[in-house]
């Protein structure tokens, strides 16, 4: 899998040398990056990376930000851990096993790590890979949205991917998972958006390694492409949107695709690989209009494109980040203290795709709301 660099216009950065972190007690899953003291803000091209990593004692990636109501920031992140694996297209590099939750009081303030917040063993359903992950808040109960393998096996031999949702009353968890995945979940990368009036809506799902390819009839086709349809000139593979059920455990509708369409009001098609989803689905909500974000996949680019429902459609406008060092660009765009910040990683503190460090940076919006590019390595 090859990446592509690009440049763009750079902005104001954020912990430009290490951000402090501390570790919540009871943590004893500790893990340390070969490079944990390293603080050479140089990439191996000679560039200057953007922001540092906001923790450098475990490898974190796919940060789901949210502020609760103390005012804190909690991040919800994938956990990498070392592996083996050789990279693939299905993403078996990712094996992670665990959630820890991270928290910050202040911009740029230190970061503490929660202990272990949900791992794999305690999810009945679940054979492997927790991926990204996400949160939402309702009614005194913290939910958590996780994407994992199944028992089943496919035609090599690995699970079909479902979301799960586990509880807690504390926001850094431990988290209690259902027994079963959300019925009527396929695929990965949850990202629930509660809308102003308290409806929340899960967007999820992701192509290649994501399984999306193999729902395209409704029925998963376990010996389907694991990679994309190869119908260049279609439509492209819609991520996925469905309204939660007030219980926030279940899904109140069958899933709809997520339409992107382009400034001529036509479906983005399968072959535009700079601006048709592959993963990472986020939404926010700004000024009256949703903007529904998310990954280029093998292109490397995070792009956000608006609409005025929920459901969409959608109309591209653009990438918000150009592609960081490493395969994977997976994020959160989150409004904190007056300011926007944009949550993603990067591969700073190991040089290898499955081992990721998060970051965030300040997100900026032009008068008529469009984004200006960010570039996460300074000229
Ligand atoms: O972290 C594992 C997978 O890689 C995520 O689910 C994707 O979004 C990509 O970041």
């Amino acid at each position: 899998m090859k990446r592509l660099m690009m440049a763009s216009v750079a902005v104001l950065g954020l912990c430009t040398t290490a951000c402090g972190t501390s570790t919540d007690a009871g943590n004893t899953a500790q893990e340390t990056a070969a490079t944990s003291n390293d603080t050479n803000p140089t990439a191996p091209d000679g560039r200057h990376y953007l922001s540092q990593p906001l923790v450098r004692d475990i490898f974190t990636a796919d940060p789901s930000a949210h502020v609760w109501g103390d005012g804190k920031m909690y991040i919800y992140p994938s956990h990498d851990i070392p592996t083996e694996t050789k990279d693939d297209d299905l993403g078996n590099q990712y094996a992670m096993r665990d959630y820890r939750v991270l928290r910050m009081d202040e911009p740029g303030g230190p970061v503490t790590v929660g202990p272990v917040a949900l791992d794999v063993k305690d999810v009945p359903w679940a054979s492997q890979q927790m991926w990204a992950p996400d949160a939402a808040y309702k009614d005194g109960t913290y939910y958590l949205y996780f994407p994992a393998r199944d028992k089943t096996k496919d035609k090599n031999g690995l699970g079909a991917f479902r979301i799960g949702v586990a509880t807690s009353k504390n926001p850094m968890g431990p988290f209690k998972a259902e027994p079963e995945a959300i019925p009527g979940s396929f695929s990965m990368d949850p990202a629930v958006f509660q809308d102003t009036n308290g409806t929340a809506y899960m967007y999820f799902g992701g192509i290649w390694g994501g399984q999306l390819q193999r729902w395209k009839d409704g029925k998963y086709d376990p010996n389907g492409s694991d990679t994309d349809l190869k119908q260049d000139d279609q439509p492209a593979i819609s991520g996925k949107i469905a309204k939660l059920n007030p219980d926030m455990k279940t899904f109140a509708e069958t899933p709809r695709d997520v339409v992107i369409l382009d400034e001529q009001g036509k479906p983005v098609l399968g072959g535009d690989h700079d601006r048709r989803f592959f993963e990472a689905s986020w939404v926010f909500k700004r000024d009256g209009k949703y903007y529904y974000t998310y990954s280029t996949g093998d292109t490397h680019f995070l792009n956000y494109a608006i609409g005025t429902s929920p459901y969409g459609p959608f109309t591209y406008k653009g990438h918000i980040l150009s592609p960081v060092q490493g395969w994977t660009t997976h994020h959160s765009i989150v409004e904190w203290k007056g300011k926007w910040w944009l949550f993603y990683a990067d591969t700073q503190l190991s040089g290898k795709n499955h081992l990721r460090n998060v970051k965030m940076t300040e997100l900026r919006f032009n008068p008529d709301g469009t984004i200006p590019t960010i570039d996460p390595f300074v000229k």
